[in-house]
């Protein structure tokens, strides 16, 4: 369970980091599991490929995605929603594998929430140029319950600002490894990714993946 917070430079700095009022950044706390994650995110994907969604608006996402969980979110010119079926696929999506579960549900104790039962997990693939233009997360039942986040692959800029879209916004550099709970005044906030600039991670290629899990019914 414990990650390999000293394994390598990448490290530098404290493994834990508070990033505003419920937001903690655990730094490298998936690392130690990243060839299992990576595996299992084959796995999901070959039963629930990753596609590039239509937003409401018509236009395509530059972010491919695909899920897991008892739910799962989609998007297209009716609107955006949790659904319990694939659309590509018709089936249900394939369910949170243990490893997923557990890496949440430690990662969401650790920064003080107890319980943490996900029902959604969002799988997030990020090719160079792909970016998530700011948004809040709020398409979940249950506010209350925080959104775990895990980083793999090439680093990524995230932008964090507040409650109101103008609201200033914050960048940190979200690094292969990382993990970050979002809870409290920090759930509702305006968030997203800059373009990603172009590079080669040794297990993920030209890629970055991010799961986050959600408590969405
Ligand atoms: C802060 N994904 O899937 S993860 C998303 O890296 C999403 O793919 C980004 O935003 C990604 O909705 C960012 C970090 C994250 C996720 C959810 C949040 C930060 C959040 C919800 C509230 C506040
Ligand atoms: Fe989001």
């Amino acid at each position: 369970m414990a990650a390999d917070l000293f394994d390598g430079l990448e490290s530098a700095g404290p493994a834990r980091q508070q990033l505003a009022p419920g937001a903690v950044l655990l730094r490298g706390f998936a690392r130690s599991q990243q060839a299992e994650l990576i595996a299992v995110i084959e796995a999901i994907a070959a039963q629930a490929p990753f596609r590039r969604m239509m937003t409401p608006g018509g236009h395509q996402m530059s972010v491919a995605m695909t899920s897991c969980g008892s739910c799962g979110w989609v998007t297209d010119r009716t609107g955006y929603r949790y659904d319990a079926l694939d659309p590509e696929s018709g089936q249900p999506w394939p369910a949170i594998p243990p490893l997923f579960r557990d890496l949440a549900e430690q990662a969401a104790s650790e920064a003080g929430f107890a319980d943490f039962a996900p029902d959604a997990c969002l799988i997030n693939r990020y090719e160079p140029g792909a970016k998530m233009s700011l948004h809040q997360d709020r398409d979940e039942r249950d506010i209350g319950a925080p959104i775990v986040s895990v980083s793999l692959g090439l680093p990524a800029t995230f932008l964090f600002g507040g409650l109101k879209r103008t609201d200033k916004t914050q960048r940190y550099r979200l690094v292969h490894g990382d993990v970050v709970v979002w809870g409290g005044p920090a759930r509702l906030a305006f968030h997203g990714i800059a373009p990603l600039a172009d590079g080669e991670h040794a297990l993920l290629g030209r890629r970055r993946i991010n799961l986050t899990f959600r408590r969405a019914r």
